[in-house]
Protein backbone atom coordinates (compact mmCIF):
# COMPACT_ATOMS: atom_id res chain seq x y z
CA UNK A 1 0.00 0.00 0.00
CA UNK A 2 1.04 3.09 -1.35
CA UNK A 3 0.40 6.64 1.03
CA UNK A 4 1.50 9.99 0.96
CA UNK A 5 2.18 11.73 4.30
CA UNK A 6 2.38 15.41 4.73
CA UNK A 7 4.34 16.57 7.33
CA UNK A 8 4.91 20.24 8.19
CA UNK A 9 7.48 21.25 10.48
CA UNK A 10 7.92 24.87 11.53
CA UNK A 11 11.15 25.23 9.36
CA UNK A 12 10.20 23.00 6.61
CA UNK A 13 7.98 20.77 4.92
CA UNK A 14 8.02 17.49 3.22
CA UNK A 15 5.76 15.19 1.17
CA UNK A 16 6.88 11.79 1.78
CA UNK A 17 5.99 8.47 -0.10
CA UNK A 18 5.15 5.57 1.77
CA UNK A 19 5.03 2.46 1.88
CA UNK A 20 3.76 0.11 3.59
CA UNK A 21 3.00 -4.29 3.90
CA UNK A 22 3.46 -7.40 6.20
CA UNK A 23 7.51 -7.04 7.94
CA UNK A 24 7.71 -3.58 5.19
CA UNK A 25 7.84 0.11 6.26
CA UNK A 26 9.51 2.27 4.01
CA UNK A 27 9.10 6.23 3.66
CA UNK A 28 11.07 8.21 0.50
CA UNK A 29 11.04 11.91 0.33
CA UNK A 30 9.45 13.10 -2.54
CA UNK A 31 9.25 16.78 -1.81
CA UNK A 32 10.77 19.22 0.24
CA UNK A 33 9.98 22.95 1.22
CA UNK A 34 11.22 25.68 3.53
CA UNK A 35 8.99 26.75 5.61
CA UNK A 36 8.47 29.65 8.79
CA UNK A 37 7.52 32.98 9.91
CA UNK A 38 6.87 35.46 7.14
CA UNK A 39 6.54 39.19 8.66
CA UNK A 40 4.83 41.61 6.66
CA UNK A 41 3.90 44.88 8.55
CA UNK A 42 4.74 44.58 12.59
CA UNK A 43 2.91 40.74 12.36
CA UNK A 44 4.67 37.30 11.84
CA UNK A 45 2.33 34.80 9.18
CA UNK A 46 2.68 31.39 7.86
CA UNK A 47 2.22 31.33 4.03
CA UNK A 48 -0.67 29.03 4.11
CA UNK A 49 -1.51 29.10 0.48
CA UNK A 50 2.11 28.11 -0.69
CA UNK A 51 1.94 25.65 1.98
CA UNK A 52 -1.40 24.48 0.18
CA UNK A 53 0.29 24.34 -3.26
CA UNK A 54 3.28 22.63 -2.09
CA UNK A 55 1.19 19.84 -0.85
CA UNK A 56 -0.32 19.10 -4.00
CA UNK A 57 2.81 19.56 -5.54
CA UNK A 58 4.12 16.80 -3.15
CA UNK A 59 1.14 14.84 -3.47
CA UNK A 60 1.36 14.96 -7.26
CA UNK A 61 4.44 13.70 -7.06
CA UNK A 62 4.01 10.99 -4.46
CA UNK A 63 1.33 9.70 -7.04
CA UNK A 64 3.64 9.83 -10.33
CA UNK A 65 6.11 7.65 -8.51
CA UNK A 66 3.43 5.19 -7.93
CA UNK A 67 -0.46 4.90 -7.40
CA UNK A 68 -1.39 6.42 -3.90
CA UNK A 69 -4.38 4.87 -2.24
CA UNK A 70 -4.15 7.29 0.51
CA UNK A 71 -2.92 10.80 2.34
CA UNK A 72 -2.80 12.18 5.47
CA UNK A 73 -1.38 15.29 7.19
CA UNK A 74 0.20 16.50 10.01
CA UNK A 75 1.62 19.51 11.14
CA UNK A 76 2.96 21.90 14.00
CA UNK A 77 0.62 22.00 16.93
CA UNK A 78 -1.46 25.32 18.29
CA UNK A 79 -1.86 27.64 15.16
CA UNK A 80 -5.24 27.93 13.21
CA UNK A 81 -6.91 29.33 10.24
CA UNK A 82 -10.47 31.00 11.07
CA UNK A 83 -13.62 30.84 8.12
CA UNK A 84 -16.40 32.82 7.70
CA UNK A 85 -19.62 31.18 7.20
CA UNK A 86 -18.84 30.76 3.29
CA UNK A 87 -16.21 28.95 4.24
CA UNK A 88 -13.67 31.25 3.05
CA UNK A 89 -9.97 32.00 5.15
CA UNK A 90 -11.02 35.39 7.31
CA UNK A 91 -7.30 36.72 7.52
CA UNK A 92 -3.55 34.66 7.14
CA UNK A 93 -2.70 32.47 9.79
CA UNK A 94 -0.28 34.20 12.58
CA UNK A 95 2.84 31.84 13.36
CA UNK A 96 2.58 31.24 17.19
CA UNK A 97 5.91 32.97 17.52
CA UNK A 98 4.14 36.31 16.80
CA UNK A 99 4.22 38.74 20.10
CA UNK A 100 0.80 39.12 19.78
CA UNK A 101 0.09 37.10 22.55
CA UNK A 102 2.68 38.85 24.82
CA UNK A 103 0.49 39.64 28.10
CA UNK A 104 -2.68 37.42 27.35
CA UNK A 105 -2.12 34.29 29.66
CA UNK A 106 -1.06 37.04 32.41
CA UNK A 107 -4.76 38.68 31.69
CA UNK A 108 -6.99 34.97 31.74
CA UNK A 109 -4.77 33.89 34.34
CA UNK A 110 -5.95 36.84 36.30
CA UNK A 111 -9.75 35.18 35.79
CA UNK A 112 -9.27 31.49 35.49
CA UNK A 113 -7.32 30.51 38.58
CA UNK A 114 -4.23 28.28 36.68
CA UNK A 115 -5.23 25.17 39.04
CA UNK A 116 -8.62 25.33 37.12
CA UNK A 117 -7.93 25.36 34.02
CA UNK A 118 -5.09 22.46 34.13
CA UNK A 119 -7.79 20.38 35.83
CA UNK A 120 -10.14 20.88 32.59
CA UNK A 121 -7.20 21.07 29.67
CA UNK A 122 -4.33 19.13 31.09
CA UNK A 123 -2.14 21.78 29.48
CA UNK A 124 1.25 23.05 29.61
CA UNK A 125 1.15 27.05 30.18
CA UNK A 126 2.66 28.43 26.66
CA UNK A 127 1.87 32.19 25.70
CA UNK A 128 0.93 31.04 22.38
CA UNK A 129 -1.77 28.21 23.20
CA UNK A 130 -4.39 28.57 20.59
CA UNK A 131 -6.61 29.81 23.40
CA UNK A 132 -4.60 32.80 23.94
CA UNK A 133 -3.87 33.48 20.57
CA UNK A 134 -7.51 33.50 19.85
CA UNK A 135 -8.06 36.13 22.96
CA UNK A 136 -4.91 37.97 21.48
CA UNK A 137 -7.56 38.72 18.41
CA UNK A 138 -10.66 39.38 20.52
CA UNK A 139 -9.77 43.59 19.59
CA UNK A 140 -9.97 42.99 15.34
CA UNK A 141 -13.30 41.68 15.41
CA UNK A 142 -12.28 38.41 13.23
CA UNK A 143 -13.59 36.40 16.19
CA UNK A 144 -17.47 37.63 15.87
CA UNK A 145 -17.32 37.16 11.88
CA UNK A 146 -15.65 33.70 12.14
CA UNK A 147 -17.83 30.40 12.29
CA UNK A 148 -15.09 27.88 12.40
CA UNK A 149 -11.54 27.74 13.70
CA UNK A 150 -9.72 25.29 11.82
CA UNK A 151 -6.49 23.81 12.92
CA UNK A 152 -3.54 23.86 10.34
CA UNK A 153 -3.77 20.15 9.16
CA UNK A 154 -7.60 20.63 9.35
CA UNK A 155 -7.51 23.67 7.31
CA UNK A 156 -5.61 21.72 4.65
CA UNK A 157 -7.48 18.56 4.63
CA UNK A 158 -10.20 21.43 4.06
CA UNK A 159 -8.88 22.90 1.06
CA UNK A 160 -8.50 18.98 -0.21
CA UNK A 161 -11.70 17.59 1.02
CA UNK A 162 -14.36 20.18 1.87
CA UNK A 163 -14.55 18.46 5.08
CA UNK A 164 -14.57 20.67 8.33
CA UNK A 165 -13.46 18.86 11.51
CA UNK A 166 -10.95 18.68 14.16
CA UNK A 167 -8.30 15.81 14.91
CA UNK A 168 -8.36 14.86 18.22
CA UNK A 169 -4.32 14.99 19.06
CA UNK A 170 -4.33 19.02 17.45
CA UNK A 171 -7.29 19.68 19.23
CA UNK A 172 -6.03 18.97 22.49
CA UNK A 173 -3.03 21.46 22.23
CA UNK A 174 -5.62 24.65 22.06
CA UNK A 175 -6.01 24.87 25.73
CA UNK A 176 -9.89 24.79 25.04
CA UNK A 177 -9.92 20.54 24.86
CA UNK A 178 -11.57 19.06 27.55
CA UNK A 179 -8.64 16.50 28.74
CA UNK A 180 -10.89 14.42 30.34
CA UNK A 181 -14.34 14.18 28.78
CA UNK A 182 -12.68 14.02 24.52
CA UNK A 183 -15.00 17.11 24.14
CA UNK A 184 -14.49 20.89 23.69
CA UNK A 185 -14.04 22.68 26.76
CA UNK A 186 -17.31 24.62 26.07
CA UNK A 187 -18.03 26.53 29.05
CA UNK A 188 -14.08 27.69 29.54
CA UNK A 189 -14.56 28.81 25.88
CA UNK A 190 -17.70 31.05 26.94
CA UNK A 191 -16.53 32.00 30.36
CA UNK A 192 -13.06 33.55 28.32
CA UNK A 193 -15.11 35.32 25.49
CA UNK A 194 -14.39 32.37 22.94
CA UNK A 195 -17.68 31.91 20.99
CA UNK A 196 -17.87 27.54 21.36
CA UNK A 197 -19.44 27.87 17.52
CA UNK A 198 -15.92 28.17 16.31
CA UNK A 199 -14.73 24.70 17.73
CA UNK A 200 -15.95 22.05 14.78
CA UNK A 201 -16.70 18.56 15.50
CA UNK A 202 -14.15 16.25 15.95
CA UNK A 203 -13.07 13.12 14.73
CA UNK A 204 -10.16 10.51 15.83
CA UNK A 205 -7.09 9.75 14.29
CA UNK A 206 -7.93 7.04 11.65
CA UNK A 207 -10.75 8.56 10.44
CA UNK A 208 -11.68 9.45 7.06
CA UNK A 209 -11.41 13.49 6.46
CA UNK A 210 -13.43 12.97 3.04
CA UNK A 211 -11.98 12.39 -0.68
CA UNK A 212 -10.02 14.65 -2.88
CA UNK A 213 -12.36 17.36 -4.22
CA UNK A 214 -12.84 16.79 -7.52
CA UNK A 215 -11.98 20.05 -8.83
CA UNK A 216 -8.60 19.61 -7.34
CA UNK A 217 -8.33 15.86 -8.23
CA UNK A 218 -9.12 16.60 -11.77
CA UNK A 219 -6.71 19.79 -11.68
CA UNK A 220 -3.92 17.82 -10.97
CA UNK A 221 -4.65 14.58 -12.66
CA UNK A 222 -5.11 12.88 -9.32
CA UNK A 223 -7.89 10.24 -8.52
CA UNK A 224 -10.67 11.47 -5.54
CA UNK A 225 -8.13 9.83 -2.84
CA UNK A 226 -9.49 9.55 0.57
CA UNK A 227 -7.76 11.51 2.95
CA UNK A 228 -7.47 10.14 6.49
CA UNK A 229 -7.12 11.85 9.74
CA UNK A 230 -3.71 10.71 11.01
CA UNK A 231 -2.23 11.97 14.35
CA UNK A 232 -2.42 15.36 13.13
CA UNK A 233 -0.21 17.04 15.37
CA UNK A 234 3.24 15.94 14.40
CA UNK A 235 4.46 15.13 17.58
CA UNK A 236 1.54 12.54 18.33
CA UNK A 237 2.52 11.09 14.76
CA UNK A 238 6.07 11.27 15.52
CA UNK A 239 4.95 9.52 19.11
CA UNK A 240 3.26 6.95 17.22
CA UNK A 241 6.93 4.95 15.48
CA UNK A 242 9.21 5.59 18.79
CA UNK A 243 10.39 2.00 18.46
CA UNK A 244 9.60 1.00 22.05
CA UNK A 245 10.02 -2.65 22.89
CA UNK A 246 6.63 -3.71 24.97
CA UNK A 247 7.01 -3.77 28.47
CA UNK A 248 10.23 -1.17 28.20
CA UNK A 249 9.94 2.24 30.82
CA UNK A 250 10.79 4.57 28.17
CA UNK A 251 11.16 8.04 27.72
CA UNK A 252 10.98 10.49 24.54
CA UNK A 253 12.56 13.56 23.14
CA UNK A 254 11.36 13.93 19.41
CA UNK A 255 13.86 16.45 18.79
CA UNK A 256 13.21 18.60 15.83
CA UNK A 257 12.62 22.33 16.12
CA UNK A 258 11.13 21.32 19.55
CA UNK A 259 12.17 18.93 21.66
CA UNK A 260 9.32 17.38 22.85
CA UNK A 261 10.43 15.50 26.50
CA UNK A 262 8.43 13.06 27.90
CA UNK A 263 6.14 9.87 28.88
CA UNK A 264 3.07 7.85 27.73
CA UNK A 265 0.62 7.10 29.57
CA UNK A 266 -2.70 6.02 29.85
CA UNK A 267 -4.73 8.73 31.91
CA UNK A 268 -3.70 12.62 32.71
CA UNK A 269 -1.40 13.39 35.16
CA UNK A 270 -2.84 16.41 36.58
CA UNK A 271 -1.33 16.56 40.19
CA UNK A 272 -0.32 19.49 41.95
CA UNK A 273 3.48 18.70 41.33
CA UNK A 274 2.52 17.99 37.42
CA UNK A 275 1.18 21.59 37.40
CA UNK A 276 3.70 23.36 39.02
CA UNK A 277 6.28 21.48 37.04
CA UNK A 278 4.53 22.80 33.97
CA UNK A 279 4.06 19.34 32.33
CA UNK A 280 1.53 18.81 29.74
CA UNK A 281 -1.00 16.28 28.98
CA UNK A 282 -1.87 16.44 25.05
CA UNK A 283 -4.05 14.18 23.13
CA UNK A 284 -2.56 11.09 21.80
CA UNK A 285 -3.45 8.42 18.86
CA UNK A 286 -5.35 5.64 20.13
CA UNK A 287 -6.23 7.46 23.61
CA UNK A 288 -3.11 8.03 24.89
CA UNK A 289 -1.99 11.05 26.46
CA UNK A 290 1.40 12.45 25.87
CA UNK A 291 3.07 13.75 29.09
CA UNK A 292 5.75 15.85 28.46
CA UNK A 293 7.03 19.32 28.62
CA UNK A 294 8.47 21.64 25.47
CA UNK A 295 12.05 21.77 25.66
CA UNK A 296 13.16 25.24 23.35
CA UNK A 297 14.58 22.13 20.59
CA UNK A 298 16.85 22.57 17.80
CA UNK A 299 15.48 26.06 17.42
CA UNK A 300 17.96 28.10 18.82
CA UNK A 301 20.76 26.18 16.99
CA UNK A 302 18.90 27.37 13.39
CA UNK A 303 18.59 30.51 14.55
CA UNK A 304 22.22 30.93 15.85
CA UNK A 305 23.31 29.78 12.03
CA UNK A 306 20.31 32.18 10.59
CA UNK A 307 22.01 35.37 12.68
CA UNK A 308 25.45 34.25 12.02
CA UNK A 309 24.30 34.06 8.19
CA UNK A 310 22.27 37.04 8.25
CA UNK A 311 25.88 38.94 9.63
CA UNK A 312 27.97 37.61 6.51
CA UNK A 313 29.39 34.64 8.74
CA UNK A 314 27.92 31.56 7.21
CA UNK A 315 28.63 28.45 9.66
CA UNK A 316 28.60 25.48 8.05
CA UNK A 317 26.53 22.82 10.70
CA UNK A 318 28.19 19.74 9.66
CA UNK A 319 31.77 21.50 10.64
CA UNK A 320 30.84 23.63 13.71
CA UNK A 321 29.18 20.48 15.24
CA UNK A 322 32.81 18.58 14.88
CA UNK A 323 34.50 20.93 16.14
CA UNK A 324 32.13 21.61 18.88
CA UNK A 325 32.57 17.56 20.08
CA UNK A 326 36.26 18.60 20.66
CA UNK A 327 35.43 21.77 23.04
CA UNK A 328 35.69 21.51 26.67
CA UNK A 329 31.61 20.52 28.04
CA UNK A 330 29.70 22.47 30.10
CA UNK A 331 31.85 25.52 30.63
CA UNK A 332 29.04 27.81 30.37
CA UNK A 333 25.05 26.32 30.52
CA UNK A 334 21.71 28.57 29.68
CA UNK A 335 18.33 27.73 30.81
CA UNK A 336 17.33 27.02 27.12
CA UNK A 337 13.76 27.28 27.83
CA UNK A 338 13.86 30.92 29.08
CA UNK A 339 11.73 33.06 27.06
CA UNK A 340 13.92 34.99 26.18
CA UNK A 341 15.00 32.38 23.19
CA UNK A 342 11.16 31.93 22.28
CA UNK A 343 11.59 35.05 19.64
CA UNK A 344 13.46 34.92 16.53
CA UNK A 345 16.63 37.22 16.91
CA UNK A 346 19.96 37.13 17.32
CA UNK A 347 20.42 34.05 19.78
CA UNK A 348 24.44 34.61 20.46
CA UNK A 349 24.24 37.58 21.59
CA UNK A 350 21.12 36.56 24.07
CA UNK A 351 23.29 33.78 25.26
CA UNK A 352 25.96 35.98 25.85
CA UNK A 353 23.51 37.99 28.19
CA UNK A 354 22.47 34.79 29.99
CA UNK A 355 25.80 33.75 30.44
CA UNK A 356 26.89 37.30 31.88
CA UNK A 357 23.66 37.05 34.03
CA UNK A 358 24.92 33.90 35.62
CA UNK A 359 28.04 34.99 36.13
CA UNK A 360 29.53 32.25 33.62
CA UNK A 361 31.99 32.92 30.56
CA UNK A 362 30.46 34.06 27.55
CA UNK A 363 31.20 31.61 24.83
CA UNK A 364 33.27 33.34 22.26
CA UNK A 365 33.73 30.58 18.55
CA UNK A 366 30.96 29.85 16.98
CA UNK A 367 31.82 25.98 18.30
CA UNK A 368 31.69 27.06 21.82
CA UNK A 369 28.30 28.75 21.11
CA UNK A 370 27.06 25.49 19.56
CA UNK A 371 28.40 23.30 22.27
CA UNK A 372 26.62 25.86 25.09
CA UNK A 373 23.91 25.13 23.25
CA UNK A 374 23.68 21.54 22.76
CA UNK A 375 24.61 21.29 26.99
CA UNK A 376 22.48 23.52 27.67
CA UNK A 377 20.04 21.48 25.73
CA UNK A 378 20.74 18.48 27.55
CA UNK A 379 20.49 19.39 30.72
CA UNK A 380 16.91 20.14 29.94
CA UNK A 381 16.00 17.07 28.89
CA UNK A 382 18.19 15.58 32.23
CA UNK A 383 15.61 17.70 34.46
CA UNK A 384 12.73 16.70 31.87
CA UNK A 385 12.89 13.13 31.98
CA UNK A 386 13.54 12.64 35.59
CA UNK A 387 10.95 15.41 36.45
CA UNK A 388 8.65 13.26 34.12
CA UNK A 389 9.59 10.49 36.18
CA UNK A 390 9.07 11.69 39.78
CA UNK A 391 5.87 12.99 38.56
CA UNK A 392 4.60 9.87 37.28
CA UNK A 393 6.23 7.37 39.77
CA UNK A 394 7.61 5.62 36.75
CA UNK A 395 11.44 4.46 35.82
CA UNK A 396 12.84 5.32 32.98
CA UNK A 397 15.35 2.89 31.56
CA UNK A 398 15.49 3.58 28.09
CA UNK A 399 15.05 7.42 26.09
CA UNK A 400 14.11 6.98 22.59
CA UNK A 401 15.46 10.37 20.43
CA UNK A 402 13.28 10.61 17.07
CA UNK A 403 13.06 13.41 14.65
CA UNK A 404 15.43 15.40 12.92
CA UNK A 405 17.63 15.43 15.93
CA UNK A 406 19.11 12.29 15.38
CA UNK A 407 20.56 13.40 12.95
CA UNK A 408 23.04 15.31 15.87
CA UNK A 409 25.43 12.71 17.19
CA UNK A 410 26.71 14.91 19.43
CA UNK A 411 23.47 16.25 20.73
CA UNK A 412 22.31 12.03 21.07
CA UNK A 413 25.86 11.20 23.10
CA UNK A 414 25.00 14.46 25.40
CA UNK A 415 21.45 13.22 26.24
CA UNK A 416 22.56 10.34 26.86
CA UNK A 417 25.20 11.44 28.77
CA UNK A 418 23.31 13.63 30.88
CA UNK A 419 20.19 11.21 31.47
CA UNK A 420 22.70 8.80 32.53
CA UNK A 421 20.27 6.00 30.80
CA UNK A 422 21.38 4.71 27.03
CA UNK A 423 19.62 6.73 24.15
CA UNK A 424 18.52 5.06 21.24
CA UNK A 425 18.29 7.24 18.48
CA UNK A 426 15.62 6.90 15.47
CA UNK A 427 13.75 6.98 13.16
CA UNK A 428 14.72 10.41 11.81
CA UNK A 429 11.39 10.35 9.91
CA UNK A 430 9.60 9.62 12.87
CA UNK A 431 6.34 11.87 12.33
CA UNK A 432 6.00 10.79 8.66
CA UNK A 433 6.13 7.24 9.90
CA UNK A 434 3.53 7.26 12.23
CA UNK A 435 1.35 9.56 9.83
CA UNK A 436 1.71 6.21 7.19
CA UNK A 437 0.85 3.45 9.57
CA UNK A 438 -2.36 5.60 11.23
CA UNK A 439 -2.87 5.90 7.26
CA UNK A 440 -2.36 2.28 6.67
CA UNK A 441 -4.35 0.50 9.64
CA UNK A 442 -7.44 2.55 8.73
CA UNK A 443 -7.24 1.74 5.50
CA UNK A 444 -7.31 -2.20 6.37
CA UNK A 445 -3.34 -2.73 6.79
CA UNK A 446 -3.82 -5.00 9.43
CA UNK A 447 -1.09 -2.96 12.73
CA UNK A 448 -3.80 -3.47 15.25
CA UNK A 449 -2.32 -1.44 17.73
CA UNK A 450 0.50 0.64 18.69
CA UNK A 451 2.35 -2.62 19.90
CA UNK A 452 2.24 -3.85 16.19
CA UNK A 453 2.96 -0.64 14.52
CA UNK A 454 6.26 0.33 16.99
CA UNK A 455 7.32 -3.62 16.26
CA UNK A 456 7.78 -2.53 12.03
CA UNK A 457 9.19 0.50 13.16
CA UNK A 458 11.60 -1.43 15.17
CA UNK A 459 11.95 -4.43 12.47
CA UNK A 460 12.41 -1.94 9.55
CA UNK A 461 14.26 1.22 10.74
CA UNK A 462 18.05 2.09 11.63
CA UNK A 463 18.44 2.98 15.12
CA UNK A 464 21.59 3.67 16.50
CA UNK A 465 22.47 3.67 20.62
CA UNK A 466 24.54 5.86 22.64
CA UNK A 467 26.19 4.60 26.18
CA UNK A 468 26.05 7.28 29.23
CA UNK A 469 29.17 8.07 29.71
CA UNK A 470 29.43 7.92 33.10
CA UNK A 471 30.10 11.82 34.27
CA UNK A 472 26.88 12.21 36.15
CA UNK A 473 28.75 14.79 38.84
CA UNK A 474 29.85 17.01 36.03
CA UNK A 475 25.75 17.46 34.57
CA UNK A 476 25.10 17.57 38.29
CA UNK A 477 27.14 20.52 38.66
CA UNK A 478 26.10 22.15 35.94
CA UNK A 479 22.32 21.38 36.85
CA UNK A 480 23.01 23.46 39.94
CA UNK A 481 25.50 26.17 38.61
CA UNK A 482 22.66 27.39 36.99
CA UNK A 483 19.22 26.71 38.64
CA UNK A 484 19.96 26.57 42.28
CA UNK A 485 22.84 28.86 43.13
CA UNK A 486 21.64 31.46 40.74
CA UNK A 487 18.71 30.84 41.54
CA UNK A 488 16.95 31.36 37.93
CA UNK A 489 14.66 28.70 37.77
CA UNK A 490 13.38 25.39 39.77
C1 LIG B 1 6.45 20.59 17.28
C2 LIG B 1 5.20 21.25 17.80
C3 LIG B 1 5.09 21.13 19.31
C4 LIG B 1 4.25 22.33 19.62
C5 LIG B 1 4.86 23.37 18.71
C6 LIG B 1 4.04 24.54 18.40
O1 LIG B 1 6.54 20.70 15.90
O2 LIG B 1 4.06 20.71 17.20
O3 LIG B 1 4.57 19.90 19.76
O4 LIG B 1 4.19 22.68 20.95
O5 LIG B 1 5.24 22.64 17.54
Amino acid sequence: MRLAAVDLGATSGRVMAGSVGPGRLEVTEVHRFPNGGVRAGSTLYWDVLGIHREVLTGIQKAHHGGALSGIGIDSWAVDYGLLDGSGALLGNPVHYRDTRTQGVMERVLRSVPARELYDITGLQQLPFNTLYQLLSEVDNGRLELAETMLMIPDLLGYWLTGRIGAERTNASTTQLYDVRTGAWATGLAERVGIPPRLLPPLRDSGELVGTLLPELAAEHALPELPVVAVGSHDTASAVVAVPAEPGTNFAYISSGTWSLVGLELDRPELGEEALAANFTNEGGVDGKVRFLRNVMGLWVLTETLRTWAAHGRPVELAAVLREAAGERPLVSVVDIDAPEFLPPGDMPSRIAAACARTGQPAPESAAQVVRCILDSLALAYRRTVRRAAELTGRAVDVVHVVGGGVRNELLCQLTADACGVPVLAGPVEAAALGNVLVQARALGAGLPDLAAMRGLVRATQPLTSYVPGGADARWAEAEARLFEKTGTRT
